[in-house]
């Protein structure tokens, strides 16, 4: 721990030098890496995209007790050029709990920078930091992959109650336009997310990862166990009175089952991702609706 402690130390400290003397390149710059978390297919437990799982409750609730599921965060960097990396997320969300922070780099798996990391899990708080440097120098760091994203640059566990509410259940990065929420966090504050030249990431730079309850199969809306043009129909007619400012006529587990194609969004798209499936059904069909769109 005393190892990990000192390398996040002079990793603060080397971040001091590079915004020192790369301030002014900040402002003429907007670009900055994009961070992101990918979860891992478990029984019940359905990615659909980085931002979203999607979980019905039913098909957990029999369980009992508990479920644990792999969790990476990432960083897109498509300019290649950081060389200067704290970032730190967590979840506030009273039914997740985040355990098991690790380096990628075990085995045949692998991280994605050579640089060996300093990672930090605050069990207290929910929190989580994995720190990146390539020190003084500020060169770029070396990729393990093709793109800095072939490779998570952290991986951990979240565990959730199989009783977990209906709701969005989110884990978050910490962003200069989402500040810490506790007291006890106000340390880590300064604390974030830097390139070389100074950035750090807002809201839209760091997709924080809903985990997405309902009551329902995902698309399945009037909940009767079966998907047909109803249902569809019933997303389009919700989007089209959203469209006009018209207010939901939708369930909160109505409204959570509804993004079919995962993007966080009510749309069109979601009816044709349910009116597809639909059609998929009418023939010779084996897999339901998160095999079929590989959730
Ligand atoms: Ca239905
Ligand atoms: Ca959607």
């Amino acid at each position: 721990m005393k190892k990990i402690l000192s390398l996040a130390v002079s990793a603060v400290s080397a971040v001091t030098l590079l915004t020192s003397f790369s301030s002014s390149a900040a402002e003429t710059s907007s670009y900055c890496p994009k961070l992101y978390f990918k979860a891992s297919k478990t029984d019940g437990i359905h990615p659909q995209s980085n931002k979203r799982v999607y979980i019905n409750s039913n098909d957990i609730k029999s369980k009992g007790g508990n479920i644990t599921f792999d969790i990476a965060s990432y960083v897109g960097d498509s300019r290649k050029q950081l060389c200067m990396m704290i970032a730190l997320w967590d979840s506030t969300d009273k039914y997740i709990k985040l355990t098991d922070l690790a380096d990628p780099q075990t085995g045949d798996n692998k991280r994605a920078y050579t640089v060996s990391p300093g990672l930090i899990s605050y069990d207290g708080d929910n929190t989580m930091s994995a720190t990146y440097s390539s020190g003084l120098s500020g060169n770029p760091f070396t990729l393990n992959g093709k793109d800095s994203d072939s490779y998570p640059f952290a991986v951990f566990k979240a565990t959730i109650p199989t009783d977990i509410p209906i709701g969005l259940h989110p884990i978050k990065f910490y962003t200069t336009d989402a500040p810490l929420v506790t007291e006890s966090k106000t340390m880590k504050t300064d604390f974030a997310f830097y390139d070389n030249i100074g950035n750090k990431p807002t809201q839209k730079d760091a997709e924080a990862l809903n985990i997405a309850v309902s009551d329902r199969a995902l698309g399945d809306i009037d909940n009767d166990n079966r998907y047909s043009a109803d249902d569809a129909s019933m997303i389009l007619r919700e989007f089209t009175m959203l469209s006009s400012n018209k207010p939901s006529s939708f369930s909160e587990a109505q409204m959570i089952a509804a993004d079919v194609d995962g993007d966080g969004y009510l749309s069109a798209s979601d009816a044709s991702y349910v009116l597809c499936y639909f059609a998929y059904l009418a023939g010779y069909s084996t897999k339901n609706i998160y095999e079929f769109y590989g959730y």
